[in-house]
């Protein structure tokens, strides 16, 4: 018996079969996936251990009951808000919450405590669209589905890394593509990533280069007559403005010829989508960006119908839910507007609450400023790691020490900011809560429990609701989630009746067994007509007048680095690793991907700073440090360094890079730039490297590193400051004590191995010398935990019946680089006969762009 559920992690929002035994299965009838998964959600049966959950409340750090803990969270609150007035308090709340906690955790904020701070990691996400949105549409409204984008003749990706953040939705583009090789893929990023595989033309803009990029796309529109004059009559404002505005050329940080090709393909192809996602949003000039993009789609009349619009997906599962409830500190709730008296009061009508923000709350980068100056007196986060992902994080998590009293809302004992709660909460969490989310394309879709709840974890929502009956609040006695449900779509009477685009009527009144059954809906769901489809074919935007606005965005200058920081920073994600690692850091497959953090950059920038590849590097600006493997590859930008977001304090102390990113934000969404910042780049030389496999956790302790999940344990790759006694170190690192040591050391290079073997089995083998350790580690992690005999693997050999399979490149099916080079020069030279060789991308296919791109590095040049 499997439940039918959605995936987790992004945006995408796949539908999932899970059973209670862990067995995960894409849903053949959900409508984003059709049955295909991702690396992630494919392996979401091992992230649902119960190792290092929070099952009990504590307060500073002991075990407690809920009574106790919800009473002092009411008690303390209630005290700051007495004393200090309703805007002393925050909570700080998380894309990755369903539907029903947010509006709750919204309402209780809103239209109870009275101020409007409660702000979210959308962010650090979102942000700058919803800005755009507004200042075009009058609405944060997303216009198409995800149909367009197969029904397209040009796509265009811009600042999105499709391949490895939506895999399958560009798994769907990439079937598109293939069955209708007309169809144009134009990638734009300042770096060539997975993504650049699908697409026909790369183009390397500068960073920040795309406001120009656009202006300029807009005038090729203009030039060549491509204009729906009729649709800017009638539908649009602003044209001229925006025009002139674009008439101003900028630097893009393309060749004049590429500009001509791209410009020219833009304003020629009827049916264009472009799709964009954080190299837009997440930048000094995200809301320009996003309005220079929608600007070529209002003028065009390219909106709304199939196969064209502007597309900007979401990054977590449920980013649009929380925008739709209100979860941003400047907006009210269902699309409705703060600063307008009308929607206020309508609001507090519906809830009938005692009061109404009546200003926008502080924003996450001022919020965390007012709790480091002691504004804040009392904060809550809830399910969102902000010490790792907010820019300056060292400076963030000081910030939050400082405030009086946290409550921190989490599935685990330990994170970066757990660590600083007075107050931890344990939620339940995937697998074990029930609720809605809503996606990209506006489908709102049930997520069901499907595993018993382990300990004392109760929803958010619940929480929540208990924490404000305890504030002696009523507007809370919601007996399940399908009550908090049906309340929220209630209130979209207020929406709807404003004109508004967020009409969820149609699902008002859904009695218990309806919701549970509920199947994946588009909304809009009117209580009358057909629900789902485009927006603003015809018009029909939300500014007074009805028409949409183009806005005068006007290229920023590039900014030039200062000579004590001569890099870019770039930051991003990987394949295979959600955010800060919580959940797929658990997955030994997940985990092999990229098992430590690593700079990204370009060959020539390698050579001038001296640096070899899988040497260490001390890359620093103005706000933090982080030591980081070196990885070069011509697909960097010069001049632009790219360090991946995922590692915390628990997985690698010195490879975090949020202490890195400045907190510039964009003026109008207030985003922080975390694609941003200067750094300076050189190489580091510890006094010696090494590696270490594992059966038990590892505690790096004073020992520098990364550390991550393996097949039978744990594996970790270390460096340090100075020499030490290698077997003393070693058995501290695996907890191994009593374990029998074989060791072979290299005086000549300074290198050692150490076996440790405990009952006849290989609990521990530690590698280590002055340099990259150049070991096969897939190779050795196999033999962790197994009964072996140590010293063929000191010695560097491999057993003869088991070569070593390299970095896994597949996830899903375990395939390494070195099976796959093998088989490629077997003869395997499509992505099928590789599949049918080795099974690599046979599963879910994340792997496939980089399936095809060894099959280009590896194929033998044929003979003339
Ligand atoms: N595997 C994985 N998938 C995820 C997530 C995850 O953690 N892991 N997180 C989810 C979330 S919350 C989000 S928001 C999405 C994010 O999804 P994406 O936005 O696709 O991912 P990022 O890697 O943050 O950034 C995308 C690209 O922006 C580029 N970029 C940087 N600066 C610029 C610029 O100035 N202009 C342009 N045009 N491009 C630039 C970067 O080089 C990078 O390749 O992913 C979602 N999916
Ligand atoms: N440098 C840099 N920084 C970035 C970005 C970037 O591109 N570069 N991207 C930004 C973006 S787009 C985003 S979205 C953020 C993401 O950053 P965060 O939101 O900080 O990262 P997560 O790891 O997703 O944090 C989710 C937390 O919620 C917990 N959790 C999981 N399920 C539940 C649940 O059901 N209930 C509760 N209460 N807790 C739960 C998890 O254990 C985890 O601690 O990072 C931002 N920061
Ligand atoms: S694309 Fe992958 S991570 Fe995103 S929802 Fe689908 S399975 Fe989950
Ligand atoms: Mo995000």
């Amino acid at each position: 018996m499997s439940t039918c559920t959605t995936c987790p992690y992004c945006g995408v929002g796949c539908g999932v079969l899970a059973g209670a035994d862990g067995t995960i299965k894409g849903d053949p009838n959900h409508p984003a996936n059709a049955g295909r998964l991702c690396s992630k959600g494919t392996q979401l049966g091992e992230t649902i251990g119960l190792e290092g959950r929070l099952l009990a409340p504590r307060l500073n750090g002991q075990d407690t009951d809920w009574d106790s803990a919800l009473g002092l969270v009411a008690d303390t609150f209630r005290a700051a808000i007495d004393e200090h007035g309703p805007d002393s308090v925050a909570f700080y709340v998380s894309g990755q919450l369903l539907t029903e906690d947010y509006y709750a955790a919204n309402k209780l904020m809103k239209g109870y405590i009275g101020s409007a701070n409660i702000d979210t990691n959308s962010r650090l996400c979102m942000a700058s669209s919803v800005a755009g949105h507004k200042r075009a549409f009058g609405s944060d409204t997303v216009p198409g589905c995800y149909e367009d984008i197969e029904e397209a003749d040009l796509v265009v990706l811009v600042g999105s890394n499709l391949a490895w953040c939506h895999p399958v939705l560009y798994q769907r583009l990439v079937a598109a593509k293939a069955a209708r090789p007309g169809m144009r893929v134009v990638n734009i990023d300042p770096r060539r990533t997975a993504t650049s595989d699908v697409a026909d033309t790369h183009l390397s803009v500068a960073p920040d280069g795309d406001v120009a990029l656009f202006n300029a796309v807009l005038c090729r529109i203009v030039d060549e007559r491509r204009v729906d004059a009729g649709y800017v009559a009638t539908h649009v404002n602003g044209f001229d403005v925006a025009l002139d505005a674009a008439r101003a050329a900028g630097a893009t940080g393309l060749s004049a010829e590429e500009l001509d090709r791209f410009t020219k393909l833009w304003a020629g192809t009827e049916k264009v989508v472009t799709i964009y996602s954080q190299g837009v949003n997440q930048s000094v000039c995200g809301t320009d960006k996003v309005n220079a993009i929608l600007n070529c789609h209002l003028a065009t009349g390219r909106i709304g119908r199939p196969g064209m619009g502007p597309f900007s997906v979401t990054g977590q599962p449920n980013a649009m839910g929380g925008r739709e409830v209100g979860g941003l500190a400047n907006m009210l709730a269902n699309h409705l507007d703060i600063e307008n008296p009308a929607h206020r009061a309508a609001m507090q009508g519906f809830w009938n609450s005692p009061t109404i923000c009546k200003t926008p709350g502080l924003k996450a980068v001022d919020l965390y400023r007012a709790c480091a100056e002691g504004r804040i007196k009392a904060l809550w986060v809830m399910s969102t790691n902000p010490a790792v992902s907010m820019p300056e994080a060292d400076a963030v998590a000081e910030a939050i020490r400082a405030v009086p009293f946290v409550v921190v809302s989490d599935i685990l004992e330990r994170t970066d900011t757990g660590d600083l709660a007075d107050v931890l909460l344990p939620a339940a969490g995937w697998g074990e809560k029930s609720g809605t989310v809503t996606n990209s394309e506006r489908v709102i879709s049930r997520q069901r429990a499907f595993l018993p709840r382990p300990g004392q974890v109760r929803p958010d929502w619940q929480i929540i609701a208990d924490v404000a009956r305890r504030m002696g609040f009523d507007g809370f006695d919601w007996a399940d989630e399908a009550e908090v449900f049906d309340e929220y779509a209630r209130s979209t009477t207020v929406s709807r009746d404003f004109g508004r685009d967020l009409d969820l009527t149609g699902l008002a009144g859904l009695r218990r067994g309806e919701y549970d059954a509920l199947s994946p809906i588009q909304w809009p769901v009117p209580g009358e007509g057909a629900p789902g489809g485009r927006f603003f074919a015809e018009g029909g935007f939300f500014h007074a007048d009805g028409k949409a606005k183009m806005l005068p965005t006007v290229a920023p200058q590039l900014a030039t680095p200062p000579e004590s920081y001569p890099f870019t920073l770039n930051t991003g994600r990987v394949r295979d690793h959600w955010h800060t690692m919580t959940r797929t850091g658990r997955s030994a497959r997940l985990s092999r991907h990229m098992a430590e953090p690593y700079v990204e950059l370009h060959p020539e920038d390698a050579v001038a700073l001296g640096l070899r590849d899988a040497d260490l590097a001390r890359v620093s600006s103005p706000t933090g440090i982080a030591v980081l493997r070196v990885l070069i590859t011509a697909r960097a930008r010069r001049g632009s360094v790219f360090v991946p977001m995922h590692w915390t304090k628990h997985t690698a102390a010195d490879g975090r890079v949020g202490p890195l990113v400045a907190a510039d934000t964009d003026p109008v969404s207030g985003q922080p730039a975390s694609k941003g910042g200067f750094v300076a780049v050189e190489k580091y030389r510890p006094g010696w490297q090494g590696f270490l496999a594992c059966v038990n956790p590892i505690a790096l302790g004073q020992v520098q590193g990364a550390v991550a999940a393996a097949p039978n344990g744990f594996s970790a790759e270390l460096f340090g400051e100075a020499p030490t006694d290698w077997e003393a170190l070693a058995r501290i690192l695996a907890s191994e004590p009593n374990a029998v040591a074989s060791q072979i050391t290299d005086p000549a290079r300074g290198a050692t191995r150490i076996a440790l073997e405990r009952d006849g089995d290989l609990v521990a083998l530690f590698l280590a010398g002055p340099g990259p350790v150049e070991a096969a580690r897939s190779h050795l992690l196999t033999r962790i935990g197994q009964p072996a005999n140590p010293l063929p693997l000191l010695a560097g050999r491999n057993a003869a019946d088991r070569p070593d399979p390299g970095p896994t490149v597949c996830a899903c099916m375990g395939v390494g680089a070195n099976d796959l080079k093998a088989a490629i020069a077997g003869g395997c030279h499509t992505v099928e006969a590789l599949g049918e060789a080795t099974q690599a991308g046979t599963s879910c296919g994340s792997c496939k762009p980089e399936l095809a791109s060894l099959i280009a590095t590896h194929t033998p040049v044929a003979a003339e």
